[in-house]
């Protein structure tokens, strides 16, 4: 993201979770380094600080490993934490149900209630890729999160970078806007560019 001189007063914390494999590592050193890094499956986890602009916080971000046996650590990041971002292998049709289910039990923690989600759906270079819209609707976003949370579907890509800078606005700018104003916003903005609204962020 955009490197800037004078530092942003604040910072704050972003979890990132999903499967592994689904490209967290990989997202989040093209998005710090711009370099494409042959990752190793995070065993414990990776912590990176991305600046935004000078009103906005700068995110610390944690990459927590995402193997079944590492799963059940997830919840030692949740109280710090102002921003979720759940990334998705949207070619891997077999472990979208598992997917799911994880991204399910992280919402129901009490911890975690209210703050913002952005989903990556990640891998969109690849061209059996499912569209974000379909990603929405196999997360079952709209019965998880409904009046209670803020969320949005970014499509992106941890290769080429495609989307990566959007998710991350977007993930800010939710943390900075209460619920309601958010959903309305969003709706208006991506109506003017002719997105399916009801696909992208009500399921
Ligand atoms: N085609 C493609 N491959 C990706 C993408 N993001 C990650 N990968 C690959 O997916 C594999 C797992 O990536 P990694 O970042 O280690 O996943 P993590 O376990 O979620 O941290 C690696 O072989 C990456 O090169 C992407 O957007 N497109
Ligand atoms: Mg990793």
């Amino acid at each position: 993201m955009g490197i800037h001189n004078s530092k942003p007063q604040k910072q704050a914390q972003v979890l990132m979770l999903g499967l592994d494999e689904s490209g967290k590592s990989t997202l989040l050193y093209k998005l710090k380094y711009n370099e494409s890094v042959v990752t190793v499956p995070t065993v414990g986890f990776n912590v990176e600080t991305l600046e935004t602009d000078r009103s906005s916080p700068s995110l610390t971000v944690w990459d927590v490993g995402g193997q079944r046996k590492m799963r059940p650590h997830w919840k030692y990041h949740y109280a710090d934490t102002a921003g979720l971002v759940f990334v998705v292998d949207s070619a891997d049709y077999r472990r979208l149900d598992e997917a799911r289910k994880e991204l399910h039990r992280v919402l129901k923690y009490e911890t975690l209630r209210g703050v913002p989600l952005v989903v990556l759906a990640n891998k969109q270079d690849l061209h059996r890729a499912l569209s974000p819209e379909v990603v929405c609707q196999k997360l079952n976003l709209r019965q998880a999160c409904e009046g209670s949370r803020a969320w949005f579907v970014q499509p992106c890509s941890g290769i080429t970078g495609t989307g990566l800078e959007q998710g991350f606005r977007r993930i800010v700018y939710l943390m900075k806007t209460p619920l309601r104003q958010t959903q309305e916003d969003i709706q208006v903005k991506m109506k003017s560019k002719g997105f399916s609204i009801a696909a992208l962020i009500c399921g």
